[in-house]
């Protein structure tokens, strides 16, 4: 009967269970809820109304901002603004941190988001996502918010999850006791529980990445990807190519069936050496669920759980999946290393 359990249904059984528990992580979520409610609605519907195609503004990744991404964040800031649990807010899509606006009840958490994951993707009907990660501030609620409070390694996020808007829409999340998935039931307009305790598989037989790039990559880069075109044969068994190009839709098929996602370094830009993918709103909510559906998540050598952030948006290598997939990765890379 686990199909009856609606998120909020959960979040309160598993809110009893933490004694600290104030009810204002509950209102954040519920504001979380509400916004993947919203941005579901929209996107569902983008095919018939004047939502597709570009704003015409530059991000500051220096991308250029889709309309459902810039509606996607309005509304996520809308929303968590007026949980009364934030003491501040970070998008993928804007520079600085976001304040509360005065007059707004605010609390000890820190969110950072990424509106629109895999954006490029909206016009063709592809699949796309929301990520987030939650954070406390480290410093007494009463005194001015510090760089130290919200660059936070990946360890310390409190929750992290995201919303794929798929062939159906599901939420995913952990807040560090496993991962559990709900699906949106459009009919009654909730997230319910359909993936109970989720468990990446040990290994998988699928890699994700954009091979593409295979002239800018490095000897052990070029290593990891001949590793996963061999180990096929080695095993009789090849690893398929899959590859989205929608992190939050890659990650979703690997955590289900099993596979490693790649995005490596590369030197087709050298303005962003490690890769494309952000540390604080990309990799690090990713490594913390997988993580907590027991696979594993690096940079190449480190754990990405264990990178301190210098910067709101720095970027990162991210090898994420099936704990042995990535252990393969990071052997190859540690011999590198030491070679
Ligand atoms: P975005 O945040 O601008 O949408 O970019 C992130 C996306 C990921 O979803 C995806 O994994 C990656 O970019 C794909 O990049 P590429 O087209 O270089 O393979
Ligand atoms: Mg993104």
């Amino acid at each position: 009967m686990s199909q009856q359990i609606t998120v909020t249904e959960h979040l309160l059984l598993h809110q009893k269970q933490v004694p600290m528990a104030t009810g204002r992580f509950t209102r954040l979520f519920n504001e979380l809820i509400l916004s993947a409610k919203l941005i579901h609605r929209e996107v569902s519907k983008a095919g018939l109304v004047d939502v597709l195609g570009f704003t015409g503004d530059i991000n500051v990744q220096g991308e250029e901002v889709k309309k459902l991404d810039e509606f996607s964040n309005r509304v996520l800031i809308h929303r968590l603004s007026r949980c009364g649990a934030l003491c501040a807010m970070a998008s993928e899509e804007n520079a600085d941190i976001i304040e509360i606006p005065d007059g707004l009840p605010t609390g000890d958490y820190f969110v950072i988001f990424d509106p629109l994951d895999g954006s490029s993707n909206i016009d063709a009907n592809v699949s796309i996502g929301t990520i987030f990660s939650i954070y406390r501030r480290k410093s007494p609620g009463d005194s001015r918010l510090l760089a130290s409070d919200y660059l936070q390694q990946g360890s310390e996020q409190v929750a992290a999850g995201y919303i794929l808007y798929g062939s159906s829409t599901m939420m995913v999340f952990t807040t560090g006791d496993g991962v559990n998935g709900f699906t949106l039931d459009p009919s009654v307009g909730e997230f319910l529980l359909s993936h109970p305790n989720i468990r990446i598989p040990e290994q998988g037989n699928t890699y994700s990445v954009n091979e593409g790039y295979y002239h800018y990559w490095d000897e052990p880069t070029l290593e990891v990807l001949a590793h996963f075109k061999a180990a096929g044969m080695t095993r009789k068994k090849p690893y398929s190519l899959r590859y989205i190009g929608s992190l939050v839709s890659d990650f979703h098929r690997n955590l289900i069936y099993g596979g490693i996602f790649m995005y490596p370094a590369d030197s087709r830009d050298p303005s962003k050496p490690s890769g494309k993918l952000r540390l604080m709103c990309e990799a690090a909510p990713m490594a913390f669920i997988v993580e907590q559906a027991g696979g594993m998540a690096i940079d190449g050598v480190n754990r990405i759980l264990d990178i301190v952030p210098q910067h709101l948006h720095q970027r990162v290598p991210l090898f994420v999946g099936s704990k042995k997939d990535v252990e393969q990765v990071r052997a190859i890379y540690e011999k590198a290393r030491q070679a």
